[in-house]
């Protein structure tokens, strides 16, 4: 095997041969521990993105990384042709901590959201009595829920689907967060609503108070199911467990990923009832790798983790602390700091970019989301000295810029 050392190798012979799908900070990362990460140099940075909320528990934590180590010693990938003895245990963890009686695991997030689109249109017409090939599903402009030809199909954003039709149809936009728009756009053919309780991608857009419980209201006045992809949101991100909890909704399916995997595995997974997971009979749906046993490990590693550690308690608490110092910062490029628990954007009148630049120069790696939005989702294991640390270098770039 040819190792190469060098940040600038590394560049050159990613660029050569890897596909241009991405435009990444110019930082490679090659060493990780909790919050910080380090390039082939030796140079640290805190990651404030956490691999888009990936990194919930920060980089390799010792706990989910022994879990890794001993389950690798036992037993990997079975399929599902045979039971594993790590997949029920799981399921039961999700299903009491989303309040449902079945999880049906995969592995992406896309793949979790297409499982939910899936059981929601066998609902349609299997229960709801909706006539073949007629069910629609609601969903928000705005929106991100993943890369499949399916997903993309209700893209609102051109860069997400451009040429990449014909597109799935049955799906109806409608803007995010306006529960008139909801209203009029509910037929009797209407399955589903699809929705993320915070849009990640979409720039951290809250929706306004209130929206969540009336769309939740107007789903069960119409025989709607509402789907909640908390795949970003979800495992204390954002100060709850989910960020439906924060107005006490009970979506119908839960659609979840990311910090699942504790960082270190793609496991996604949906809960729900059984009046609406019992659409799908064996054969019907399915993953080689979804479920499988080293990925459960993980993910109940990483679940005790959560509870052990109190990170939804943490991220609330460090949240507000956090948002409150950003808002600190009188500077007037800054439109809002937005943000709950550790999900954190400042939107910008100008392009974000160049502000994650100067932070990496620093040693903060954050994104923008949306072009003029900077995002800060540190792991949810961060300190209040790390937190300081950081909030002084992001005081710092945005001193720089006014000069
Ligand atoms: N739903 C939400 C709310 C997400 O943020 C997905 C679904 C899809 O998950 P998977 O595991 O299929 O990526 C996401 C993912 C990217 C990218 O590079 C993805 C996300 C955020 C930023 C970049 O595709 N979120």
């Amino acid at each position: 095997m040819i190792i190469i050392t060098s940040t600038k190798e590394i560049l050159s012979i990613t660029e050569q041969y890897g596909a241009r799908n991405y435009l990444p900070l110019p930082v490679v990362l090659s060493k990780g521990e909790g919050v910080w990460v380090e390039d082939p140099e030796g140079n640290r940075y805190m990651d404030m993105l956490s691999a888009y909320s990936a990194m919930n528990f920060g980089h390799r934590h010792p706990k989910i990384i022994k879990t890794l180590k001993d389950q690798a010693d036992m037993i990997t990938v079975t399929s599902r042709a045979f039971h594993n003895d790590r997949l029920g245990p799981l399921t039961e963890i999700l299903a009491k901590m989303t309040g449902k009686e079945k999880v049906l695991p995969m592995n992406t997030g896309a793949e979790a959201v297409e499982t939910a689109l899936k059981a929601v249109r066998r609902w349609a017409y299997r229960k709801k009595g909706i006539p073949a090939n007629k069910a629609e599903v609601i969903v928000c402009n705005g929106n991100f829920h993943g890369r499949t030809i399916t997903v993309v199909s209700f893209s609102s954003d051109e860069s997400y689907n451009k040429d990449y039709g014909p597109f799935t149809p049955g799906f109806k936009l409608i803007e995010y967060g306006n529960i008139d728009a909801l209203r009029e756009a509910i037929t009797p053919n209407t399955a589903g609503l699809l929705i993320e309780p915070i849009q990640g991608e979409g720039g951290i857009i809250i929706p306004p108070e209130g929206f969540l419980k009336e769309a939740y209201q107007l789903c069960r006045e119409n025989n709607i199911i509402f789907m909640a992809d908390e795949i970003q949101t979800g495992f204390g991100r954002t100060g709850k467990q989910f960020a439906c909890d924060w107005e006490g909704v009970k979506p119908d399916i839960y659609i979840l990923g990311k910090a699942l995997g504790g960082g270190v595995l793609p496991i996604s997974a949906i809960t729900a009832d059984d009046s609406i997971m019992d659409v799908f009979e064996p054969g019907s749906h399915g993953s080689t790798f979804g479920g499988n046993p080293l990925a459960c490990a993980v993910a109940i590693s990483a679940m005790e983790v959560l509870e052990e550690e109190k990170l939804v308690e943490k991220s609330l608490e460090s949240g507000k602390y956090f948002v409150d110092e950003l808002k600190k910062i009188d500077n007037p490029q800054i439109v809002e700091v937005r943000g709950k628990g550790l999900l954190v954007g400042i939107e910008l009148k100008v392009k974000a970019r160049s502000y994650c630049e100067d932070l990496m120069k620093l040693g903060i790696l954050s994104k923008e989301t949306h072009d003029n939005v900077i995002r800060f989702t540190p792991p949810l294991v961060a300190t209040r000295e790390e937190l300081d640390w950081a909030v002084d270098k992001i005081k710092k770039v945005f001193a720089d810029k006014a000069n």
